[in-house]
């Protein structure tokens, strides 16, 4: 009995030394000390024995199972630590690794121009003024002193919006000069804004025309406002936009809502004003469209022109980002190719 004691013994730490997991390590406990174990088998013989037999082998039994039950916790402890060592290995995380870089878009090179033009007339001191797109002809035309069957109305130019009162009632703006009216019907004094956003016309699209494009308008009310008002303002514009050498010219033009009115060219960005293919030779470009806020359109906005005069101007934005970044296809702005796009 006593051998088999020992063989037990031996045969328990063999196969607790070797085992890899908890479970295994259960599987012997049961298998040697359970119910129906070896040790249990073993001291349902002690009956066999003598009665001076008995403790002494009692003694050794319970010694067995003592050094098995240790020899458990042991192996259980090692187990664990293996698993952990395992786990560590394989969740190991290398801080010195750079991390996953999500890739950040940045700004669209119109808005950059965008922003870049409010920043310039801020520092003006011109306040940036907003509008609705969706419009009433009377402050995208009537207002603006484009009367009923003039042709900048042409039905082919404009996308008129089912649901007015009368027919032709609501419309896409076609520019961003309605802002600047209701701004004036407000009739706080002075006016000195800018209002950047989208048109609508209803254009083909080609290279240089898109039915929706931004504008910028410009509008400056106050008392003693006068054309060389506008020509310093401009002027400083477009040496900030374009660098300090920049030279302006106007050209005298026609607008409906201001008189006189006028074109103005800056020298040309690509030769200074020398002539070069990207000026056609002219050593100026075409940058925007001004002029003295016809006294009848401030008259219809409830201002006195008799107290109060002001200058206007407007740009198509997509022509300024296309001058300034050297894009020959209006439609590159539009496409979101993020090869193109990437360049700026
Ligand atoms: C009010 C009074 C006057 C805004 C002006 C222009 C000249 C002009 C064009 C440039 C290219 C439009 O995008 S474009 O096709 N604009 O030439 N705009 S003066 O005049 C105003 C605006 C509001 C109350």
């Amino acid at each position: 009995m006593k051998e088999q004691l020992r063989k037990i013994k031996e045969d328990a730490f063999a196969a607790l030394n070797n085992a890899a997991s908890a479970k295994e390590i259960d599987d012997i406990k049961v298998k040697i000390l359970g119910k129906k174990g070896e040790i249990t088998a073993i001291l349902k013989q002690m009956g066999k024995l003598s009665a001076e037999e008995r403790p002494a082998m009692g003694k050794i039994a319970n010694e067995v199972r003592a050094d098995i039950e240790n020899k458990i916790e042991e192996a259980k402890a090692k187990v664990k630590e293996k698993e952990l060592a395992v786990r560590l290995a394989v969740e190991e995380i290398d801080i010195t690794m750079p991390g996953n870089k999500n890739p950040l878009g940045h700004k669209h090179p119109l808005s950059i121009v965008i922003e870049e033009i409010e920043d310039i007339f801020m520092g003006m001191g011109y306040e940036i003024a907003e509008g609705p797109e969706v419009e009433l002809d009377y402050y995208n035309f009537q207002a603006l002193n484009i009367p009923e069957n003039h042709p900048a109305k042409d039905e082919q130019d404009t996308f008129y919006v089912k649901g007015g009162k009368k027919k032709g009632d609501i419309l896409l703006r076609t520019q961003t000069s309605p802002v600047q009216v209701r701004v004036m019907e407000k009739g706080k004094l002075p006016i000195r804004i800018v209002c950047p956003g989208k048109v609508y016309r209803a254009d083909e699209v080609d290279a240089t025309h898109s039915p929706i494009f931004h504008q910028l308008e410009g509008l400056v009310v106050d008392e003693n406002i006068t054309m060389g008002d506008l020509k310093g303002a401009l002027a400083v514009f477009a040496k900030e936009l374009f660098g300090e050498d920049t030279k302006v010219r106007f050209r005298p033009h026609h607008f409906p809502f201001t008189e006189p009115s006028a074109e103005m060219d800056v020298t040309c960005f690509a030769c200074g004003g020398k002539g070069c293919r990207v000026c056609k030779g002219e050593g100026y470009i075409e940058l925007l469209g001004c002029g003295m806020v016809h006294p009848k359109v401030l008259k219809m906005s409830g201002i006195d022109p008799d107290k109060y005069s002001g200058f206007a101007f407007g740009m198509g934005l997509e022509r300024v980002a296309m001058q300034r970044y050297g894009i020959t296809d209006l439609r590159y702005l539009y496409e979101n190719d993020v090869k193109f796009l990437k360049q700026f």
